[in-house]
């Protein structure tokens, strides 16, 4: 008998290292990529963790610490992971809980789970991926330890102190071998957490980075009705306060919150178990179902809609609206692209039910309110209406011109669109040495001028009175707007958005992906949207020449360069496109055999949406605020 559970234990050992290995050989599989996407997905997973023990009731505080060593850690006061022997396996829970794929669900059987959500991995992947990782769990009053090398335990767990209170503190070095990078960024992950504080507002979570001394602590008691109010701090209210309801149905608990301003916008944020559910799902179609019919009952029992006016239609009523709807699902089923979309379709019903319900009761006690909203969407539907006859006039006279490609672009001579690929181009000069820099058998350049235009206020009408934004359009060949749209039509493969690595360049980049973001999200969706990757600096000494492409990197080329070479190092910064001759920009930028491109997510167009109405709504001090905190992150907040 003891022979044989000494066989198993072995066997599971063995299974054990093939399951680490395999993350290590593939970590793509695991974390999508290995860029600093794929390194903050492994706090992610971490917080997911702690998140999942909040939902179950058991923890109100997070903190996440950036050390000075680029090792990341984040604490929690929940349970902390049992640290008792599991029979079957003569392992700990948290031996297997940090060492084994997908084993987090074994041992805790949660009604909310994050984890095994979207990220999914379990934390055993992040161990895999680090150089080293300790892991603490304060229970049973006591203080326990174990740590790890790429996954694989060094020691068994310890008892390394006392401790009244509980919780699990992991602190993690990612591994150099797998990260090409490893410097997380105190904006990235305040981002997460910020939306995470206010999705649960019981909880308080804090950040701080060691090196630098900047700390935050988000903590909203308000919840969704506070989320509201930071999403529109740059635009211009209709309602005094937001709308907020909750209630819970069938174990579903559901929670909403809306507000509406002056802009053309929909701004929607949909959440399920704390995942932002970019794509949707039923949950946001019981929503907007609702949503259209509660306004609609609402207008005719108060005699607000006459016989002359249209009816109200989602569009309308969807119209300078921001809205968060977060609800928990006990096995939430993730489809789509990116596995963001809600599949459960009972959802639909449970959210409608709810919605319809609590919002008649509301608008029925607070019919001013009721009557502003109103008179929001009858507005937006006589535009609606006046836009579709103005449109059927026009069509009719520039069907001819709409066949024609902009005088500025440079197209390119292959007409196979699975091969071609657009650039989209910052300035006129740069422009000029894209075009003569380019293979013009595949390569398009499209040169732009200066600041495009405000996407935030105008509707997809007025915007297209706007030359530049009329020039992408048609270069595109898409068409543009919810009946005019047509991704089959897309004339490239590949759109590649190339600005200057400068403040100005990071803007014009913010306004193009949150217009892509907003009016041809399926671009995005589908993958067809890039950044081009210029150098920020070029290194030479007699015949050797680099070009390199951050901080870090400049200062090992020249330290390697000033250590070998026997003549002088020169370092030329560029700072702008326009400083490459065309040769240089077709080598670094352009060529796809030497060039880097990072394929936008649809996560980062939606950052950068919500970078952008925060810089460029219509209020002047929370754009100044933004602008006086973030011009040194700049680079990286964009990106
Ligand atoms: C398994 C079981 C229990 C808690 C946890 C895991 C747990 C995991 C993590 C990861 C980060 N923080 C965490 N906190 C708790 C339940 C233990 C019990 O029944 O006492």
């Amino acid at each position: 008998m003891a022979q044989k559970t000494i066989d198993t234990y072995d066997a599971s050992q063995i299974q054990i290292l093939k399951g680490l290995e395999a993350v290590r050989r593939r970590p793509a599989m695991y974390i999508g990529d290995v860029s600093i996407r794929g390194l903050h997905h492994l706090v992610n997973e971490v917080v997911d963790n702690s998140i999942d023990e909040a939902l179950a009731g058991y923890c109100n505080s997070i903190e996440v610490i950036i050390n000075k060593d680029s090792s990341v850690t984040v604490k929690d006061n929940g349970r902390g992971i049992p640290v008792d022997i599991h029979p079957d396996q003569q392992r700990s829970a948290l031996e297997i809980v940090m060492t084994v794929l997908h084993a987090g669900g074994k041992f805790d059987k949660k009604a909310y789970k994050v984890s095994g959500g979207l990220h999914g991995v379990g934390v055993s992947v992040v161990n895999a991926l680090s150089e080293w990782l300790v892991a603490e769990v304060s229970r049973d009053g006591k203080v326990y330890r174990q740590e790890y090398e790429r996954g694989i335990p060094v020691t068994s767990i310890k008892t390394v102190g006392r401790r009244k209170t509980t919780g699990t503190k992991i602190t993690f070095l990612p591994d150099g071998e797998i990260f090409k990078k490893r410097n997380f960024s105190f904006h990235i992950i305040s981002e997460r957490l910020r939306e995470l504080a206010f999705l649960n507002s019981e909880l308080k979570i804090a950040i701080q980075e060691e090196k630098s001394g900047k700390q935050e602590t988000f903590r909203y008691r308000g919840g969704l009705l506070e989320f509201i109010q930071y999403l529109d701090q740059g635009r211009n209210p209709v309602i005094r306060k937001p709308v907020y309801f909750s209630a819970e149905r069938d174990r579903v608990p559901v929670e909403v919150a809306f507000s509406y301003n002056d802009s053309y916008t929909e701004n929607i944020y949909s959440y399920v178990n704390n995942i932002h559910t970019i794509e949707g799902g039923s949950h946001l179609v019981g929503f907007k179902t609702a949503l259209t019919r509660s306004l609609n009952q609402f207008a005719i029992k108060n005699k607000l809609l006459k016989g002359k006016d249209p009816n109200i239609i989602g569009e309308d009523v969807r119209e300078g609206l921001t809205a968060v709807i977060s609800c928990k699902v006990a096995d939430p089923q993730f489809e789509g692209q990116t596995k963001t979309k809600l599949g459960n379709s009972e959802v639909k019903g449970i959210v409608e039910g709810i919605v319809n319900e609590k919002l008649s009761l509301y608008l029925e006690k607070n019919t001013s309110i009721g009557r502003k909203i109103i008179e929001k969407c009858k507005s937006s539907a006589k535009s609606r209406e006046a836009a579709r006859k103005a449109k059927e006039l026009t069509r009719r006279k520039s069907a001819l011109e709409n066949d024609t490609l902009p005088g500025k672009l440079a197209d390119c001579s292959i007409q196979n669109k699975e091969n071609t690929e657009i650039f989209l181009v910052e300035g006129d000069s740069a422009g000029g040495s894209a075009k003569q820099g380019r293979n013009r058998r595949f390569q398009a350049i499209l040169p732009l001028r200066g600041k495009i235009l405000n996407v935030e206020r105008r509707s997809v009408e007025k915007m297209l009175s706007n030359e530049e934004i009329r020039t992408i359009v048609s270069a595109l060949g898409t068409g543009i707007g919810r009946s005019d749209f047509d991704i089959e039509k897309v004339r490239y493969n590949k759109i590649i958005i190339m600005t200057d690595a400068d403040v100005d360049g990071a803007h014009i980049r913010t306004l193009l992906l949150t217009f892509f973001f907003r009016h041809m999200r399926t671009l995005i969706e589908q993958g067809h949207l890039y950044i081009a990757q210029p150098p920020l600096y070029r290194i030479w000494a007699g015949n050797s020449e680099h070009y390199v492409y951050d901080e870090e990197e400049r200062e090992k080329v020249y330290k390697s360069l000033t250590a070998s070479a026997k003549n002088k190092v020169n370092v030329q910064r560029y700072k702008g496109l326009g400083e490459m001759n065309p040769e240089q920009l077709w080598r670094t930028t352009m060529d796809p055999d030497g060039r880097t491109l990072l394929r936008v997510t649809i996560e980062e167009a939606f950052e950068a949406d919500h970078t952008f109405s925060t810089l460029m709504g219509d209020n002047v001090e929370p754009r100044r605020k933004f602008i006086e905190e973030n011009a040194k992150y700049v680079r990286n907040l964009d990106v």
